[in-house]
């Protein structure tokens, strides 16, 4: 009987802290030893000249979302996990997102429905809080909290999402109560509609006005007007998908003061700029998400802000619509004006190889601060960690190889996700994920499926140490 299931050998591994080489051995799912000599496994994998990582954890993505009449998103649990184990991750976080009048039992009831069994890698859901009523604020969430689903979003924007302040206090404090963390969309909902209907009125229609009628000030007062909310309760907050340095600068004022605020940022603000939404006829729509991307100075700053600490987690945001679709970016009103191509874009596939590339490849972080910002620092603030997250005696096994040297263009050919089109095509990238394994079980190898459907587990977490009020 051999003493490991797998054993991972010859890898240079690194954690967010650490960078050595070891073997690995595996058995049940875990990692259960790390030494040299370790002897002999059921199967040997060897990473001779690779590195062995945690496996990335995107702790903001949307599958399965309603996304308004006639619109479908392009991608379930299934091929949004595929996707992202090809991406070189081992587990995703979803939005669950309540409807107006609807309990947020029956809202997951729904979610869960449509990803039983769907799954290549792990999952778990935040819930998105657009009816905060006196049911869902007094008896739901602080039983949901208890069962495992410790995070939620709220939005400050979108007809039948935002909340008002009121709304807001009121979910903060149960936040605060319960020890869940409450991650905010921070743009402002009416300088939003003045913006858009001005814009109409005088005939801007195109894709690029969606980057015009949502300008930096309108995510800056946002930001900072949920920081201060935040701040008269006193809770930890996460500011998700952080646009520009305007923003960020509220996030890391907050920060010096001794708050508990959180920032993400994502891809498309390192790579892409409102000058993409420009593009001939539609094709601008590729790009429309929100916050918009910005320019080359925002790009900067938020490279600054991974650098530096102010972002402590990086996410894909992949919210998927299919671009020559009627159910997607091209649908007949999204023709008519901006204001009806749904918002976003994918990215569960590509955020890793661009993050890696642009960061380690190009010398502008480590790979220990790779690490932490794509896997560690996710699991750490979502209440996984250690069991996910890390290279540990006792955590899960998962892991993702990576080739430090492989170079690709990307295509929407490798993402293997249910969209027509990356909005990162002809990006050139150094560093590719060559092996995802999830729990001891390898689901992708060298651009190959080898995961079963359905092997993804859903992952109930624990309440975060980083979402625990300061006093
Ligand atoms: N917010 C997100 O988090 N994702 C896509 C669209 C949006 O507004
Ligand atoms: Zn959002
Ligand atoms: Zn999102």
């Amino acid at each position: 009987m051999p003493s490991f299931e797998t054993i991972i050998r010859g890898g240079t591994i690194a954690t967010a802290a650490d960078t050595f080489s070891c073997d690995i051995g595996i058995s049940g799912g875990r990692i259960v030893a790390l030494g040299h000599d370790l002897g002999d496994a059921g199967e040997v994998i060897d990473a001779t000249g690779l590195l062995v990582l945690p496996g990335g954890i995107d702790s903001h993505v949307h599958f399965a979302q309603p996304s308004g009449p006639g619109i479908v998103m392009a991608d379930g649990f299934e091929s949004g996990t595929r996707s992202a184990a090809f991406g070189g991750n081992t587990t995703v976080l979803p939005f669950c997102v309540q409807q107006k009048g609807q309990s947020l039992r029956e809202a997951l009831k729904a979610y869960h429905a449509e990803a039983d069994g769907q799954c290549y890698v792990d999952v778990s859901f935040h819930l998105v809080i657009a009816d905060p009523t006196e049911q869902v604020l007094g008896q739901e969430l602080p039983a949901l909290v208890e069962d495992g689903y410790t995070s939620f979003k709220v939005f400050m924007t979108y007809e039948g999402m935002a909340l008002t302040d009121m709304e807001m206090l009121e979910v903060m404090s149960v936040a605060r109560r319960t020890g869940a963390l409450v991650m905010i969309h921070a743009e402002n909902f009416d300088a939003i509609r003045f913006l858009v209907d001005k814009l109409e009125r005088e005939g801007h229609v195109e894709p690029y006005y969606h980057a015009i009628s949502r300008p930096i000030p309108v995510e800056r007062e946002a930001t900072h007007r949920a920081i201060s909310l935040a701040e008269i309760i006193d809770v930890p907050i996460m500011i998700v998908h952080v646009s520009n340095g305007e923003a960020m600068e509220e996030i890391r004022r907050a920060q010096a003061k001794g708050l508990k605020v959180y920032g993400e940022t994502c891809p498309q603000y390192l790579v892409l700029t409102e000058k993409d939404l420009e593009g001939l006829n539609m094709e601008g729509a590729k790009y429309v998400c929100s916050p918009p991307p910005r320019d080359k100075e925002s790009q900067e700053a938020c490279w600054r802000g991974l650098e530096t600490g102010v972002f402590s987690v990086f996410s894909s945001d992949h919210c998927p619509f299919r671009y020559d679709d009627p159910a997607g970016k091209l649908n007949p009103k999204g023709r008519t004006s901006f204001r009806w191509v749904p918002n976003g874009i994918p990215g569960v596939g590509a955020r890793l190889p661009i993050l890696f590339s642009e960061g380690v490849s190009k010398g502008r972080i480590d790979l220990n601060r790779f690490v932490a910002l794509s896997a560690t620092n996710h699991a750490k603030t979502y209440g996984l960690y250690p069991k996910k997250g890390t290279i540990a005696v006792g955590s899960d096994a998962d892991i993702a190889i990576w080739d430090p040297e492989r170079t690709l263009t990307l295509t929407h050919d490798l993402m293997k996700d249910g969209s027509d089109y990356t909005p990162y095509e002809g990006i050139e990238v150094k560093g590719w994920p060559v092996l995802t394994m999830v729990r001891g079980k390898t689901v992708m190898r060298d651009g190959e499926l080898l995961g079963e459907k359905g092997f993804g587990a859903y992952l109930t977490r624990e309440k975060s140490p980083d979402a625990a009020p300061r006093r």
